[in-house]
Order: structure tokens, then C-alpha cells, then sequence
């Protein structure tokens, strides 16, 4: 269950960000209509929705769940592997702050991503990828260790981010595409399986009564339905641009 939600409104710089996607330039009122669409559906959710005012000087920093984990006793900051995108860490710690009495931090060498952190109830996976290097992933496994939660270190072979291919709905399903499907780490979970031609339906959020899936993708759609999950669908074309998915515009907790 979770109760807020904290989310940033792209800037005028956004249309500048990283990206590997090849799909063009976003139009930056659209990605605004999209990230308005975005919080309505997270206030349909029934959580508050925390709207943090624009960094011009950080164009990808509407993707804020790269700059922290959270679980309900802790935060961790991270250490974001892109240079351009690390000081986006101290825009975000301060606010965490009043919502947080334990903090910790992921340093340098170490970089980490929050995109690449999955959370399946008492257990976390940490993706290694071009953003989060094997420092920074055995720094966040020894402090989730501390806490008593179970950690996995999960080397990615082509996805940009763990949770770009992977998302968990609870009851121990989790929705999956490319190399997750046969992969041995979620062997043991349920799958609902996220057909090549619609894997970017791969990262969809969970939010209490509701699974936010992006449009377009009718087959995963329907699965998510057939199993039990009302669905909330939503334009993302403009963050898809610059390899954006649904969870990377808000950090729940
Ligand atoms: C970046 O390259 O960092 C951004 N353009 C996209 C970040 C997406 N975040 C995520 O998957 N958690």
C-alpha cells in the first residue's frame, strides 16, 4: 500500500536529455499534458502526489526514480551513473528528508540507479547495468542486508535499466519481457509474459487497486486484466523519447 508519491515537472530543458531510443525529439507541452495525465492517474490511485517544481538545469531530472530507493523504514539516496544527471541527488535529499528519518547513501565509486532496483516484497534486485556498477549495487545490497531484506545482484544483457523490462503486480506476479522471461533469478515467480513486439509494457507500476500501464499495448493489457488487475492506461510517447517508463516519473512509498 502505498500512501504519496513524489513526482517532477519536466522543464524546458527536457527535450534535451539522454536518450538511445532513436524516436525523436519530445515536444515538451505534450510531455507536459502527459506528466499531468501521469499525476491524475497516481491521485485515481488514492495517494498524494508531491509535484516537485522543474530543474532546467538537469533535463532528465523529471525521471526521478533514479535518485533514490525507498522501502517504509528507509531511503537510500543513489549515485546516478550518468554524469549529467548526478546532482539531480541533491535536489532530491533534502525532500526525502522531511519524509524520512533514516537515510542512506550509495558513494563513488559506487553509482546506482534507481530504475534498476526492483522491489518484490522482502526481496530487492539490483541490475547491473551501463548506470549502476557492481560497487554501487554491493553498496545498496549490504544496506538492504543490514535491514534484513533479502538482495540479488542481477547483471543486464540488454535492457537499459532492470525495471525496464521487469515490473512486480504483488502476489508474487510480476510482469516480464526479453531476458526476464526464461531468466533463473524470477524462476520462481509467476509471470505474465510481455510479447516482444510490446515490451516497452514491460515497466508498468502497481499503485494500490490499479496497475498504470502505458497505452497502446493490448495484449499485455488484456493479461494484466485476465489476472485479476484494473488497469489505468497512459500516453507516454514523449518519455518514451528519452528511454522513459511509467515507474521512472515517480518514487512511491
Ligand atoms: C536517462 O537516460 O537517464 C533518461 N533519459 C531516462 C531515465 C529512465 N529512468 C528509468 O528507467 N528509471
Amino acid at each position: 500500500m502505498f500512501t504519496k508519491t513524489i513526482v517532477k515537472t519536466p522543464g524546458e530543458s527536457y527535450i534535451h536529455g539522454l536518450t538511445t531510443a532513436n524516436l525523436g525529439t519530445p515536444i515538451y507541452e505534450k510531455a507536459l499534458q502527459q506528466h499531468q495525465a501521469y499525476r491524475e492517474a497516481l491521485k485515481t490511485c488514492g495517494v498524494e502526489v508531491i509535484v516537485l517544481p522543474p530543474s532546467p538545469e538537469f533535463p532528465d531530472s523529471t525521471f526521478v526514480e533514479d535518485t533514490a530507493v525507498l522501502t517504509p523504514e528507509f531511503a537510500v539516496i543513489s549515485n546516478p551513473g550518468a554524469p549529467s544527471r548526478n546532482g539531480e541527488i541533491r535536489e532530491m535529499e533534502p525532500v526525502l528528508k522531511t519524509h524520512y528519518e533514516k537515510m542512506y547513501h550509495i558513494t563513488s565509486p559506487g553509482t546506482l540507479d534507481g530504475g534498476d532496483v526492483l522491489q518484490i516484497d522482502r526481496h530487492f534486485y539490483i541490475g547491473l547495468s551501463d548506470r549502476t556498477n557492481l560497487e554501487g549495487a554491493e553498496q545498496l545490497k549490504e544496506i538492504l542486508q543490514s535491514e534484513n531484506y533479502q538482495a540479488t545482484i542481477v547483471p543486464l544483457e540488454k535492457f537499459f535499466h532492470l525495471k525496464t523490462g521487469i515490473s512486480y503486480l504483488g502476489n508474487q506476479v510480476i510482469v516480464v519481457a526479453g531476458e526476464f522471461v526464461e531468466h533463473p533469478d524470477f524462476r520462481e515467480y509467476t509471470k505474465i509474459i510481455v510479447p516482444p513486439e510490446e515490451e516497452y509494457a514491460a515497466n508498468c507500476i502497481r499503485v494500490n487497486d490499479y496497475v498504470i500501464i502505458p497505452a497502446g499495448y493490448p495484449q499485455t493489457k488484456q493479461k494484466i486484466n485476465e489476472a485479476g488487475y484494473q488497469t489505468i492506461e497512459l500516453e507516454m510517447s514523449e518519455f518514451r523519447k528519452l528511454d522513459g517508463g511509467l515507474s521512472c516519473l515517480s518514487l512511491r512509498f
